[in-house]
């Protein structure tokens, strides 16, 4: 595929600025495809620590963000100050914001439109929960999903789409090449009919769940998987070999 590779390493809530300096060493060294773009997201208190010691070629990411640039919402973080801190993307939608915070389509949706108005690159996530899948439902709530999403774009080319299946996330089991392809094409054929052609042809749909040094190039070979959102492996030298993952 044309459409560069894009691959985000997600903290999530681990790491200490010790563990950070080292890992950010180990990156740094590392030769790192120069057709991938590689974006870390570190915890929040730790954004500007990260972005200073980090070479300038990766980008940071957000974990999350609020909806609004400031005020009374204590224990939030607005896309202005993320960009303060010298990062330049946020990641939006996780499942574990979902699932575990309870946060709906809609509150993601205006995330997503404040944090583009900001001027923040948005990694907008969509993903079915095993009992979805089971029910034949996976197409329904990824497109449903993903609706939420564009109704809050106007520039795709600040977004990419990270299909994160739940029943794959940190469990260990990864959707197949062939599972993750099915449903990155039918997101692409949704883009083409619902947005546009062109949207279609260059939006990254990413994959994210379970992604691993072992089974990174086969899901990388697939058509419609332009690179990963990887959590667990983001924290290892592995992740140096998810960079690199297309041949
Ligand atoms: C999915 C992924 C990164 P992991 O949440 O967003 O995490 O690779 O640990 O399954």
């Amino acid at each position: 595929a044309s459409r560069r590779f894009f691959v985000g390493g997600n903290w999530k809530m681990n790491g200490t600025k010790e563990s950070v300096e080292e890992l950010v060493s180990v990156l740094n060294a590392a030769s790192l495809h120069d057709e991938t773009d590689v974006v870390c997201a570190p915890p929040s208190i730790y954004l500007h620590f990260a972005r200073s010691i980090l070479d300038p070629k990766i980008s940071v990411a957000a974990q999350n963000c609020y909806k609004t640039a400031k005020g009374a919402f204590t224990g939030e973080i607005s896309p202005a100050m993320i960009r303060d801190c010298g990062a330049d993307w946020v990641i939006l939608g996780h499942s574990e914001r979902r699932h575990v915070f309870g946060e709906g389509d809609e509150l993601t949706g205006q995330k997503v439109a404040h944090a583009l108005d900001s001027g923040l690159g948005v990694i907008a996530c969509v993903g079915e929960t095993l009992e979805e899948r089971e029910a034949g439902t996976t197409e329904e709530v990824v497109y449903a999903q993903t609706q939420f999403i564009a109704d809050n774009v106007k520039d795709w080319d600040k977004v990419v789409l990270a299909y994160e299946p739940v029943w794959a996330i940190g469990t260990g089991k990864t959707a197949s090449p062939e599972q993750a392809q099915e449903v990155h094409q039918n997101l692409r054929g949704w883009f083409r009919a619902n947005v546009s052609d062109d949207v279609a042809d260059a939006v990254r749909i990413i994959y994210g769940g379970s992604v691993t040094a072992a089974n990174c190039r086969e899901l990388a070979s697939q058509d419609d998987v332009d690179g990963f959102l990887v959590g667990g492996a983001s924290l290892k030298p592995e992740f140096v070999d998810i960079v690199n993952a297309r041949a």
